[in-house]
């Protein structure tokens, strides 16, 4: 049985939930030969990616998929990219707001997911809920996580991915996607996570 580590986020920004941790802990413990391990993390600049590293330093999975909301978004996106930035248009949940700050200072800009993105999204479409890749994880705290643990599994056999969702209709605001259809989605992401 292989290990995939699945986090989710507290709520931020105001709200009462995050659909990321809702949709997360809504899932089987097994999918297509994974055990997977839940966990849910702060929406926090470092603490994030460092709260992952720490169970994942224990548990060695051998993949980690990390789900955020992305307001705005009707569909679910799996992320190409994660930068080197942190630009915060709100404060994180520790009251931190950077402005053009390096996550690693002096590291690289850019790294690909090391999963297969394009592949997972045209299943999750195929499957009849909207989805397609996207090409930037934004510059807040979900691309801080999907860069960091680019940048510390970066050739290693540690395959490292991010999907963002939709809001879900109890947080009353538009566009929204039925929680259990993103379940659905990241199911069927699982299902896709080896080329
Ligand atoms: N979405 C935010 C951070 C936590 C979350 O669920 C983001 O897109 O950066």
């Amino acid at each position: 049985m292989k290990t995939l580590l699945i986090t989710g986020f507290e709520p931020f920004g105001g709200e009462q939930i995050n659909p990321s941790w809702e949709a997360v802990d809504r899932l089987p413990i097994e999918i297509n030969g994974y055990e997977l391990v839940k966990l849910r993390i702060p929406v926090v600049f470092g603490e994030a990616a460092a709260s992952v590293i720490k169970v994942a330093d224990e548990i060695r999975p051998d993949v980690i998929l990390c789900i955020g909301q992305a307001g705005g978004r009707g569909a679910i996106t799996p992320e190409l990219v994660g930068i080197n930035l942190r630009n915060a248009s709100i404060p994180d949940n520790n009251g931190y707001q950077p402005k053009d700050e390096s996550i690693i200072k002096g590291g690289e800009c850019a790294y690909f997911s090391t999963l297969p993105v394009r592949r997972i999204a045209d299943a999750i479409s195929d499957a009849g809920m909207p989805s397609h890749v996207s090409y930037s994880a934004g510059a807040y705290v979900c691309n801080d996580v999907l860069y960091t643990l680019l940048s510390r599994y970066k050739n290693t056999e540690t395959r490292i991915g991010f999907i963002h969702i939709p809001y879900c209709a109890e947080q009353n605001k538009e566009p929204f996607m039925d929680i259990n259809d993103m379940v659905k989605g990241l199911i069927v992401a699982i299902e896709n996570l080896d080329t």
